[in-house]
């Protein structure tokens, strides 16, 4: 049948559901982990118009578009059909699963990022939205109508997936138990199957995705992919100090930039596909490191990737340094949730070369917690009230997500103030 590669996101929804499609068809494929904020020549060279991932790769030809690429694998792979045979079941099912991208995931997402009166029309919308869904699965135990799930269920398996990512960090509520039933006994059951249990992103990844894309959402007022040239935002930077005399830096950096030969990106690409496609070379250096060549002046220079990541730390110490009009000695580094050890160590050995001292590696959750005092304010609300909310994991939820959007909000402005109704006990904060 060909090799089968899919180009993908872990924690991409669009990326689960065709790895869902092609367990359930038993087809062996070879996956290609991409990075959305970082993207690889491979992705845009097989996805040219939309630059989105998944993309699957068959017998070297190309498909986009998540739901495109569902009814291929049905119609290439026989066993296990996942749309009805009879044409109008079969339109009706793509029809929904159209729909479900168009209106409900949308409008969750507007839900999502906006605020005030226009968040309050988004979640209304939304809601009319899956009411649509909630009266579609009335009454069966899977919306493709019998026992096994098919496409629509495929299709819809974002709603268990990432709705409660999407609420939590929109600090809403949309899809509850009293209005959507049937629509959460669906979601239960379709979690519970093995085979979709087993693909599914951890909810720290999810929660971290979806943090980082609504807050770009907000910042930008645009889709968080639309850039094309290399961005190293700070995301905030404050003179407050942090622990005794040092200055937090919170980066986030994206997105994609133009290939040439003494340009370095993908640092985080181990696969041997990504480095066939780089305009530079990556050679074996002593003890089997990699090393990265550039033409450097004319001449060819070698870097190991720890030398390249000094480099991004100095670059981002001088602005940090024009910005406070002081020198930038002690810092925290925020790094992906999923670092490991060694690229944590790598990350503090970078800052070394840099002359800088790296006093703590943190992940971006946490950056928003300790930036904004999450334990300062539970102790002050504590103090004032006489009432401990850290016992209370809702309370703590909310107070967590009004610190993260501070964070957000004292990007672009000086002072904010926190408000939550009601946080415990009917007391507001
Ligand atoms: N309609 C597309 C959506 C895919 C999509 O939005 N993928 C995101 C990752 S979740 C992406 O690659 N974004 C990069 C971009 O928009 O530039 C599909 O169903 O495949």
């Amino acid at each position: 049948m060909g090799a089968v590669k899919l180009i993908g996101s872990y924690t991409s929804l669009f990326c689960t559901r065709v790895e869902w499609a092609l367990k359930l068809k038993e087809v062996q494929y070879e996956y290609l982990e991409d990075d959305v904020f970082n993207k690889s020549p491979l992705l845009l060279k097989h996805n040219p118009v939309h630059k989105k991932v998944p993309v699957l790769v068959h017998d070297d030809k190309p498909i986009a578009e998540s739901l495109v690429i569902l009814q291929y694998i049905d119609e290439t792979w026989k066993d296990n059909p996942l749309l009805p045979q009879d044409p109008h079941e079969r339109a009706t099912a793509l029809f929904w699963a159209k729909f479900a991208d168009e209106k409900c995931l949308v409008e969750a997402y507007t839900a999502a990022w906006t605020e005030g009166e226009e968040k309050e029309k988004a979640i209304k919308s939304a809601q009319e939205s899956f009411a649509f869904l909630e009266k579609l699965i009335q009454g069966k135990k899977f919306f493709s109508g019998d026992d096994k799930i098919g496409y629509l269920d495929l299709a819809m398996g974002w709603i268990p997936l990432c709705i409660d990512v999407m609420e939590e960090v929109g600090g809403m509520k949309l899809v509850d138990a009293e209005k959507f039933p049937s629509l959460l006994e669906w979601a239960q059951n379709f979690i519970e199957i093995p085979l979709i249990k087993e693909r599914l992103p951890p909810r720290d990844a999810l929660s971290n995705y979806f943090s980082i894309i609504v807050s770009y959402t907000r910042a930008h007022k645009q889709s968080l992919f639309n850039s094309s040239t290399m961005v190293t935002r700070l995301s905030s930077i404050r003179k407050e100090d942090y622990r005794g005399g040092s200055l937090g830096l919170f980066l986030e950096s994206s997105n994609q930039l133009l290939p040439s030969s003494n340009s370095i990106y993908n640092g985080r690409y181990n696969c041997l596909e990504y480095i066939k496609l780089w305009p530079f070379k990556v050679i074996v250096g002593p003890s089997d490191k990699p090393m990265i060549v550039v033409a450097y002046k004319g001449k060819e220079k070698q870097f190991a990737a720890v030398e390249i990541s000094s480099m991004i730390l100095i670059q981002i110490r001088e602005i940090a340094k024009a910005y406070l009009g002081s020198t930038v000695k002690n810092v925290v580094v925020m790094v992906p949730a999923y670092f490991n050890h060694s690229q944590r160590q790598a990350t503090k050995d970078a800052g070394v070369i840099a002359s800088l001292n790296v006093m703590c590696i943190i992940n971006e959750l946490t950056t928003a917690d300790i930036a904004y005092g999450f334990d300062k304010k539970a102790t002050k609300f504590e103090k004032k009230n006489k009432k401990n909310i850290s016992g209370n994991p809702r309370a703590l939820r909310r107070l967590r997500t009004a610190c993260e959007r501070v964070k957000r909000t004292l990007s672009s402005t000086t002072q904010i103030t926190i408000e939550i109704d009601s946080l415990f006990g009917g007391i507001d904060f």
